[in-house]
């Protein structure tokens, strides 16, 4: 096992190309001061690395940890629907579903258009998706619970759904630990771990494109 605070991912030798991805990242509001962090790092990877259009990077947020899986599924799904939504609306049929105009501390100021119609919206179902959350062990058994419920909800929706989901969870006995693997410890010796969350969405993602 290596040292934690050395970055733990090799990088791949090919380059993966995200450039026709839309990646969903889904991060928590506790500890939102260490997640934005983590977030920026998993949209820089993409971005810069990967090629990722940014506007292909959507960004939604939920109370905590244990609301993850959840948000997952549900944001899957509608994106899957609207994408089938948009195949049909080109043979003539109707838009079923509303706008959702959910907003995140960490998306972009972007001003959202509530009248943009079905033709005017993204149709891409997202191709991989980023749980992002950090819990911090308190003095109870509330930690042990979370992190259970959270790591089997996260692996769930992805063998369920056929989608990569990426653990973006910390899982730190204190602060500090959670600081220093989001790189933002005072000492500077930390590794954004983010940045391999999104490595390893546009990676999963493009697994499904692979031939063997
Ligand atoms: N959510 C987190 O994302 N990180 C935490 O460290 C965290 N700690 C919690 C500690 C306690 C005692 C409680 C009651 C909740 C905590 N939550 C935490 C929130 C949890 O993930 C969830 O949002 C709530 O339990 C509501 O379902």
């Amino acid at each position: 096992m290596r040292d934690d605070n050395h970055q733990g991912l090799e990088p791949s030798t090919n380059l993966q190309d995200g450039s026709n991805l839309r990646i969903l990242i889904v991060h928590t509001r506790w500890n939102l001061h260490i997640v934005q962090g983590l977030v920026e790092g998993a949209k820089k990877a993409m971005i810069e690395q990967h090629r990722v259009k940014p506007d292909n990077v959507v960004i939604e947020s939920v109370p905590g940890a244990y609301e993850l899986p959840f948000a997952a599924k549900k944001f899957l799904e509608v994106s899957q629907i609207r994408a089938a939504e948009g195949a049909n609306d080109l043979m003539g049929n109707v838009n079923l579903l509303g706008d959702l105009n959910l907003t995140s501390p960490t998306a972009s100021a972007k001003p959202t258009t509530p009248s943009s119609t079905s033709s005017t919206r993204s149709k891409q179902a997202f191709d991989a998706v980023i749980c992002i959350g950090v819990l911090i062990k308190g003095s109870t058994m509330h930690f042990e619970y979370i992190c259970e419920a959270v790591t089997q909800g996260i692996m769930r929706v992805g063998l369920d759904s056929g989608v990569p989901v990426i653990f973006g969870v910390l899982t730190c006995l204190n602060e500090e630990q959670a600081l220093n693997r989001a790189g933002m410890d005072e000492a500077g010796q930390g590794h954004n771990h983010g940045l391999d969350w999104g490595s390893g969405a546009v990676e999963m993602a493009l697994l499904k494109t692979r031939s063997f």
